[in-house]
């Protein structure tokens, strides 16, 4: 047990500008301010958890730890108020990085090496470091003093107050040169209250996923899967338009937002009752064997403008081998639902999977081709878009590129493309 924390400052990041420490600031913002671009939602939810839920007599600062100067186009207003390193050190008694990806890692790493004193704590969370936790602990010994796994909620709050370390869930350290990992708990979720900035536009209303195994692929970072009421997403949607009459649409961040119809029906009764302003959307991710004729009138209710779907393959053995529900068939189908009843559609299509043959490639080029098709003369626009599969780490895929190239276990920052490159060795060398 150690004395509560006073002043915290929570960091996001933005694209991977490298950091260069000659002369410069960090941007810290107190009052929250649209002229910021990394806004993180995870920082807000961490912020409102400890100062509005809990209570706790704390002050947690946002601040954006990305070289601002670099991209002045890019961030906006440089003149918004900053502090320097040194007065960052003096100031804080705790520090997150929130680290959703490999791309800002090494740049999260960099800026904790100059900012970590004897009289701070460090501390990540965030999808990437959730995935790579003990390596990370390990490899920056002296730096990050603590991840957090998943939600990081409860472990946040824990830090805050000062709880014993081994207390606090979801905690990984060192403790005399071991690594520990306490237990996980499951993910809290509850609404998110703040004065976001005009452009934060992002809204969590679950977290987790239902889908049992996980997609092949899939890498996200949380424990269970957990939602709001329909009342609490009613009350923090409301919260979002009242704080920010401005705001024309909203990106639903839920990984699967149709998982449950008879949650997503409820929402709608509640906004049959009193709707949402005329000219506001919703942009959802959706998979598209959920999208049935039964829920789309909640989803016009919802006002539902666009979905986004992960088709990831036209080929039904693909699909199955990367444990998706979805057929090539309820890919054509959904798109073809949505369009017709003026919702966007943004389809996404994966290719390299483990010893996909040309024939299957071909048969994913075919399945867009047909949502194309469906898409000409409908009211709702088509984009699609396909990727070459990163196996990311946390992901079943990544496990598979481990037992070729065992390096790769014991890595906290890893770039991508070299690991993309590497497991497109190791199943299409020969082809
Ligand atoms: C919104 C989003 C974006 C937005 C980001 C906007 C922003 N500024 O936040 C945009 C579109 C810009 C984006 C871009 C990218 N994204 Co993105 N994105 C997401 C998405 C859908 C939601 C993230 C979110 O806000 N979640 C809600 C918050 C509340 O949850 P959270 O971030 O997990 O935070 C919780 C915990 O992780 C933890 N935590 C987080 N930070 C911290 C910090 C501390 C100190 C503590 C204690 C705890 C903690 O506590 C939080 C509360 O429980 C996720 C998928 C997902 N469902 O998470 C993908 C996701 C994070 N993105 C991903 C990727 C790959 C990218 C890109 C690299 C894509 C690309 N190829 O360009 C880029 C890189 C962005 C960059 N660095 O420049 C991957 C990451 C995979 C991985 N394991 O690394 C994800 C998981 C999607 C996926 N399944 O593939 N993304
Ligand atoms: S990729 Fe999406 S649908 Fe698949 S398990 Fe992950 S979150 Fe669920």
């Amino acid at each position: 047990m150690s004395e509560p924390v006073k002043n915290v400052l929570l960091l996001s990041f933005g694209k991977g500008h490298l950091r260069n420490f000659s002369n410069e600031t960090i941007r810290v913002f107190t009052e929250f301010t649209h002229a910021v671009a990394s806004k993180k939602l995870a920082n807000y939810a961490l912020k409102d958890y400890v100062e509005r839920v809990l209570k706790l007599p704390v002050q947690v600062d946002l601040g954006d730890g990305s070289n601002l100067e670099a991209s002045p186009e890019w961030y906006g207003n440089l003149a918004l108020p900053s502090y320097s390193i040194e007065k960052i050190r003096e100031r804080y008694g705790l520090i997150g990085f929130s680290v959703t990806d490999e791309i800002c890692y090494d740049d999260a790493v960099k800026l904790a090496r100059e900012l970590k004193t004897p009289n701070n704590k460090i501390v990540f969370g965030g999808n990437w470091v959730s995935a790579v936790a003990e390596n990370a602990v390990r490899n920056q010994a002296g730096i990050i003093d603590y991840v957090v796994k998943y939600g990081g909620e409860k472990a946040f709050a824990g830090l805050v107050r000062g709880d014993a370390v081994g207390t606090i869930p979801n905690l990984v350290y060192l403790q005399d040169g071991v690594v520990k990992s306490n237990p996980i708990e499951k993910d809290y979720v509850g609404e998110i209250h703040a004065n976001f900035p005009e452009r934060v536009e992002l809204f969590q209303s679950s977290r987790g996923c239902n889908n049992h195994p996980r997609c092949a692929f899939c890498s996200i970072s949380s424990k269970g899967y957990s939602m709001l009421t329909p009342e609490q997403f009613a009350s923090q949607l409301r919260h979002y338009i009242h704080n920010n009459p401005l705001l024309k649409e909203i990106n639903i961040i839920d990984d699967n937002f149709l998982a449950s119809h008879k949650w997503v029906k409820k929402c709608a009764e509640i906004f049959e009752r009193e709707p949402l302003p005329k000219d506001f959307k919703l942009l959802i991710y959706a998979a598209p064997n959920d999208v049935t004729e039964d829920i789309i009138p909640a989803l016009k209710t919802l006002q539902v403008g666009s979905m986004f779907f992960g088709c990831d393959s036209g080929d039904p053995d693909i699909l199955k081998s990367a444990h998706k529900r979805n057929t090539p068939e309820d890919n054509i189908r959904a798109t073809e639902l949505a369009l017709n009843n003026g919702i966007d559609v943004a389809a996404s299509y994966i290719i390299g999977y483990p010893n996909e043959e040309v024939a299957q490639m071909i048969n994913t080029s075919k399945n867009a081709l047909e949502l194309l098709k469906a898409s000409q003369g409908k009211k709702g626009k088509l984009r699609l878009q396909c990727q070459i599969l990163a196996p990311y780490p946390g992901s079943e895929y990544f496990n598979l590129l481990c037992k070729h190239y065992p390096k790769y276990k014991t890595m906290d920052s890893i770039d991508m493309g070299d690991a993309i490159n590497d497991f497109q060795n190791i199943y299409f060398n020969d082809k």
